[in-house]
């Protein structure tokens, strides 16, 4: 197939759109040819990292078993996309560190707080208005953006671009 396989990690805060976007991209890089498996936070807090909740310490370390989990498929021939949070920088340099520079890419899905808590999908945002829910991100919970991720999107819902660029870096 040529090319290696990468860790598309994407960032940002819940309502974002980064679930959307991973599901979409994960389509496109099938039609490229390239083997892809989505990795999502709601999906492995179901399983994997049920024990966890939504402290700093919990996120730091639901981060991590993620991160180890993309490192097998990577070595596996996978490339991987992941829809986390992960507010926490050194958490997300934590997870860059398991990888080659030319595997990891950083995606920040960089929509406003006020856009995600209009959007609310799962009325989240306002069950921690309320304080119904404790430690929620954005609200009393940190969001640390990324300095220098690989892409920034914000309204981009064209990835056609992405993905030529995915394929470019997947052949440096
Ligand atoms: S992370 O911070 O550890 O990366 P992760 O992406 O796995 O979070 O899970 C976030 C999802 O959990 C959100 O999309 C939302 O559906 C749900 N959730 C429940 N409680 C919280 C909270 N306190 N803060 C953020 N998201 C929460």
């Amino acid at each position: 197939l040529g090319g290696n396989s990468l860790c598309i990690w994407f960032t940002g805060l819940s309502g974002a759109g980064k679930t959307t976007l991973a599901y979409e991209l994960d389509f496109l890089l099938h039609k490229e040819k390239i083997p892809t498996t989505v990795l999502d936070g709601d999906l492995i807090r179901k399983g994997l990292c049920k024990d966890l909740g939504m402290s700093v310490q919990d996120r730091t370390e639901n981060i991590r078993r993620t991160g180890e989990v993309c490192k097998l498929f990577v070595e596996s021939g996978t490339t991987v996309i992941t829809s986390f949070i992960s507010p926490i920088a050194k958490d997300r340099q934590y997870v860059r560190s398991l990888f080659a520079e030319n595997e990891f890419l950083e995606i920040y899905v960089d929509t406003p707080l006020e856009i995600c808590e209009k959007r609310d999908p799962k009325g989240l945002y306002l069950s921690a208005r309320k304080g119904e829910i404790k430690n929620f991100t954005g609200i009393d919970s940190p969001y640390e953006p990324p300095s220098t991720p690989e892409f920034t999107l914000r309204e981009i819902r064209d990835l056609n671009l992405l993905v030529q660029r995915i394929v470019q870096f997947r052949n440096t």
